[in-house]
């Protein structure tokens, strides 16, 4: 069964783009917990992020890094929290959380 982030990868259900490349996409949290709050996820559906390849995992980080620099910058936030949750949807994602007090964080 495609996840909703499948979906959202698929183009068939709508999100704001944050970033893209050939494996990865980013976009904003319907829920946010603060203005510019971001999802990674690989393109590839995969329940959490430990079942992903080494590599996968590895490089799925270093794109979450480069769209923490945009969101941070976008947002003016003095820090990006990132956050592995995987409360809700059963498809591999990171949160990048626009910080500027430790209540931003009281999820
Ligand atoms: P979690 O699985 O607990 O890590 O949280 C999943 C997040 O995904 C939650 O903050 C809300 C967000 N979300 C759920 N459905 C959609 C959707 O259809 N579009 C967008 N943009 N975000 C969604």
């Amino acid at each position: 069964m495609e996840s909703i982030f499948t979906k959202i990868v698929k183009g068939v259900i709508p999100a704001y783009k944050v970033a893209e490349d050939d494996q990865f996409l980013a976009f904003l949290d319907i829920s946010p917990l603060q203005p510019g709050h971001t999802l990674v996820v690989p393109k590839k559906q995969v329940e959490d992020i430990f079942e992903l390849e080494d590599t996968l995992l590895a490089d799925l980080h270093v794109f979450a890094k480069q769209v923490a620099v945009g969101v941070k910058q976008a947002t003016g936030a003095s820090r990006i929290g990132m956050a592995v949750i995987g409360f809700e949807v059963p498809h591999a994602h990171i949160h990048l959380i626009p910080i500027n007090r430790m209540e931003d964080m009281n999820f």
